[in-house]
């Protein structure tokens, strides 16, 4: 716990105040982990972590009474997937920060420090997982989906699919969950980046212990369109003004070719000059709705600002 004069020596000196583990709830999505679960709950309470909630997916292999019988809060998730899962973690934390991890032993529980250290000044904090023990095809997988996540988002991230990530809970609980299943962290990650604010720390990652629930390419494809439609959800900007720069090129290049054509043979071609137009209209159109997203976004970020200053001037006066 920190004392008064930990916390003003902090403000003195401008240092992150570190939390609590007592501040945490630990959320472990799990399903069918019964191999790992125990493990892994057993390692969290020797670092010191004794609110975990584990939220189940309905496991048939004992997973449930394994984690009771190691003193954890079981509950069953509604909505599908990892992402109905969290949802319905949101509704029973009571804590003010919130660490997310994997039931399978690949997150070691020593590392949560690191995030705790910077939670205070950030509302998403993102463990950055050592690559040495991910797959080729799943680190090949990780790095298209937080590339086009950074090139859509407008961040540096560098690694948007970690499981472990640390959530200030009264940001946690205004997130919304549209996407269905795999694509949490990238929705989440979407909300912090656009409205919040975002970091990372590294940590380690091990082998997982038992089955993996998720198949590479059909949830990795799945993800990476996620990241496209949250896109044009949370940043539209740089989206529409992507569009509209791709259609743009080959519009003037047909246009000109039709006209280079008209004059020096005679020869008029409707049906690419249709094309060039039509391509005309779509570039006009996605330099509209980016402008217009341009100015919306200014006023979203005045107003969050505005509330931002009115909640820190009701935080100094209590
Ligand atoms: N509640 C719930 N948990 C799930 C569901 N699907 C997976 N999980 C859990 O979510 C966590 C992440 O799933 P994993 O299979 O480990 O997926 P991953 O971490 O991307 O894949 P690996 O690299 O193989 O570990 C694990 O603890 C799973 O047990 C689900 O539908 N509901
Ligand atoms: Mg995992």
């Amino acid at each position: 716990m920190l004392t008064n004069r930990d916390r003003s020596s902090a403000r003195l000196t401008g240092d992150a105040v570190g939390i609590s583990p007592e501040d945490v709830t630990i959320v472990i999505p799990t399903l069918n982990e019964a191999e790992a679960i125990g493990k892994v709950l057993d390692e969290l309470k020797q670092e010191g972590y004794t609110n975990i909630l584990v939220v189940d997916g309905y496991s048939h292999d004992g997973t449930v009474e394994i984690a009771r019988e190691k003193g954890a809060v079981v509950v069953y998730q509604h909505g599908t997937g990892k992402t109905g899962a969290l949802k319905t973690a949101m509704e029973h934390v009571r804590t003010p920060y919130v660490l997310v991890m994997d039931g399978d032993y690949t997150y070691d529980p020593k590392d949560i420090k690191r995030l705790l250290d910077h939670g205070s000044r950030y509302a998403h904090v993102i463990g950055v997982r050592d690559r040495s023990n991910i797959g080729l095809v799943h680190r090949f997988g990780n790095w298209v989906i937080t590339r086009t996540f950074n090139i859509l988002m407008g961040t540096g991230l560098h690694d948007v699919c970690s499981g472990m990530y640390l959530l200030k809970t009264d940001v946690a609980k205004e997130l919304e969950f549209s996407s269905r299943g795999f694509a949490t962290e990238v929705e989440i990650a979407a909300q912090t980046a656009t409205e919040h604010s975002i970091t990372e720390v590294p940590i380690g990652y091990r082998r997982r212990i038992g089955r993996r629930k998720l198949s590479t390419w059909r949830h990795g494809l799945g993800i990476l369109f996620s990241v496209i439609s949250l896109a044009r959800k949370y940043n539209p900007v740089l989206l529409f003004s992507a569009l509209s720069a791709l259609s743009i090129i080959p519009a003037v290049a047909i246009l000109a070719w039709v006209v280079f054509r008209q004059l020096t043979a005679g020869v008029w071609h409707s049906g690419w000059a249709l094309m060039g137009v039509m391509l005309l209209l779509f570039a006009s159109q996605s330099i509209a709705v980016a402008t217009i997203s341009i100015l919306l976004k200014r006023i979203e970020r005045r107003v969050i600002q505005y509330i931002k200053k009115v909640e820190r001037v009701k935080a100094d006066e209590s």
